[in-house]
């Protein structure tokens, strides 16, 4: 099995050791103190469960037990496909306790997904729900997996477990249970937007995610009084992070469990429990701004609303910010590390007009030009970064490595921006080819492959066009082979290869040829955007 490693120079570990961010805090070790300090108080509220501190810390000893009994190993990986319930703590905070490695699937995942993080990560063990809120069966997927990934030895399901394991019931031997896990040590795998090609897996260790959470609890104001409703996939590195439910629990706050982020769902949650935090991405953000002012049920117990995983315009932010009653706070963050927030105390041009600044005065933040050189101040270029939770090197991927991350270990983020002179980044775009569809990444090349796997496909090149709900939304320019490919059918086909629907082109559009230029062949990149161009002129 190949080690799972972060490594930061040695020059930069002592020195975000001696700032305070790396403090030698670990994700079973936070919990037990929390669980000491304050047995009774509530962490996590979902469904028809309501578990204190002191709850959360025994089933999550129990499962840990449960996966060693099972004869999963410290150092093994399982690959995590849970939707906002409560088990989903208990199933990370089991394997940490184990110390074992969490790899973070969205519930949204299908076969193709899971299969590629199971082999990546070499997983021993996969846990998932009995179904989705959609009806999804996800022991059906398992079934596939087993078959699919010889490797993997154990299927763990919350709920009808049929064949597999069933989670209620893992416990063992909890004096065998190991020691706290080093925190310089890697604590779980994150999955990356995924800019080209299939998801790569992000190593985070415990000192530099819980310093990226902690720093952030204070950048948003959360404390033990804090509850924070989860409305976007728990999975998720923003709800997870920035400062999300992991930031509350270390703060010792409440975390409330929402199935879905619909104001008829999220709503009636925040006024029973009193909800005074919540993130969401702009599309749904605009949702919430619309139902504000017609609902029934009492909001003014929120303070802060954050908006992030994608743009938003100033003027979305102005609408969301006049019909919600409590503070906006835009965040701007990615998976590999760095996180911006405008501050709660920031004037409205800043809050409304840029994606904030970096968490850490430690963080390295450049902004080049095409040929690698500082652009002039208040100039858009290519964002990279340096810090001390921003990774350098994914897992397994020499490959994607050499692309990412400068030899003096900058993070390429992709993202195109310019800093104000307040020193506050704004997004223009991205570099690369992705779709960011409403927070979801969508890699242009990923879809294009599966694309061009279909018998009547020639070639196919999928872009990103403007969206007024969504952001973006994806279409796929088609030339055909042969009979000419229906869009419906071609969706329909496109589903039965097993990816997330959010993947599936929203749009389908059939050319005779792709334009080339009189010298022939063009970029794949230069070709989308002409494409995008030609889209968009039409419209
Ligand atoms: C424009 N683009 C944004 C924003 C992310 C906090 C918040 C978000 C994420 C996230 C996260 C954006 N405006 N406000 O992990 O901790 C786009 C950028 C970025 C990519 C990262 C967090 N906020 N983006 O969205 O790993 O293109 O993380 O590089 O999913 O989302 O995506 P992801």
């Amino acid at each position: 099995m190949l080690p799972l490693k972060q490594v930061w120079p040695a020059e930069a570990a002592t020195r975000y050791r001696a700032a305070g961010h790396w403090r030698g805090e670990t994700f079973p070790g936070f919990l037990r103190q929390r669980a000491a300090a304050h047995p009774g108080a509530l962490a996590i509220i979902g469904g028809t469960q309501r578990w204190s501190y002191a709850e959360l810390q025994a089933r999550a000893e129990a499962a840990a037990a449960g996966f060693l009994a099972l004869g999963l190993r410290p150092g093994d990986r399982v690959v995590v496909q849970l939707g906002n319930i409560p088990e989903f703590f208990t199933a990370v905070f089991g394997l940490f306790r184990a110390q074992m490695v969490p790899v973070y699937a969205l519930p949204a995942h299908r076969q193709t997904e899971i299969s590629h993080f199971l082999r990546k990560s070499e997983a021993a063990g996969y846990i998932c729900a009995d179904r989705g809120p959609d009806g999804f069966d996800y022991r059906a997927l398992a079934r596939d997996l087993r078959a699919a990934v010889p490797a993997l030895r154990h299927a763990v399901v919350v709920g009808d477990a049929a064949e597999f394991t069933p989670f209620e019931q893992l416990d063992g031997n909890r004096a065998a249970l190991p020691g706290d896990p080093d925190p310089a040590a890697v604590a779980f795998l994150q999955i990356s937007g995924g800019t080209t090609g299939l998801s790569k897996l992000i190593p985070r260790t415990h000192d530099d995610y819980i310093y990226s959470f902690r720093a952030s609890n204070e950048i948003c104001g959360v404390t033990q009084d804090s509850v924070h409703l989860i409305a976007l996939p728990a999975a998720h590195n923003f709800p997870m992070s920035s400062p999300g439910h992991m930031g509350t629990l270390h703060a010792g706050g409440r975390v409330v469990l929402s199935p879905s982020p619909a104001p008829d769902v999220a709503f009636p949650l925040i006024a029973r429990e009193r909800v005074t935090i919540s993130g969401l991405v702009p599309p749904l953000a605009l949702l919430w701004a619309e139902a504000a002012p017609r609902t029934p049920h009492d909001l003014s117990s929120l303070e802060v609303l954050l908006v992030g995983g994608a743009k938003l315009t100033p003027e979305a932010a102005r609408r969301v910010q006049d019909a919600l009653p409590c503070k906006l706070q835009q965040v701007f963050g990615m998976a590999e590390g760095l996180v911006n927030y405008t501050r709660l105390d920031d004037p409205d041009a800043l809050v409304l007009e840029t994606q904030g600044r970096p968490i850490s005065a430690d963080d390295e933040v450049l902004i080049l030009d095409d040929l690698g050189r500082p652009v002039p101040e208040g100039e858009a270029g290519h964002l990279l970064a340096r810090g001390p939770y921003t990774i350098r090197g994914y897992h397994n991927d020499e490959a994607a490595n050499a692309r990412s991350f400068t030899p003096d270990g900058f993070y390429r983020t992709g993202d195109i921006v310019k800093r104000t002179p307040e020193g506050y980044l704004v997004v223009q775009g991205r570099a690369g080819d992705h779709i960011n569809r409403a927070g979801e990444k969508i890699s242009a090349e990923e879809i294009e492959d599966h694309l061009l796997a279909h018998p009547n496909v020639f070639d196919a090149a999928v872009v990103s066009v403007p969206d007024e709900f969504l952001g973006e939304r994806s279409c796929a320019f088609i030339i055909p082979r042969g009979d000419k490919p229906r869009a419906v059918a071609l969706k329909t086909w496109m589903r039965g290869r097993a990816i997330a629907e959010f993947k599936v082109p929203d749009q389908i559009v059939l050319v005779e040829a792709f334009e080339t230029t009189a010298a022939g062949k063009i970029s794949r990149k230069e070709l989308r955007a002409r494409l995008r161009a030609r889209l968009l002129a039409e419209e």
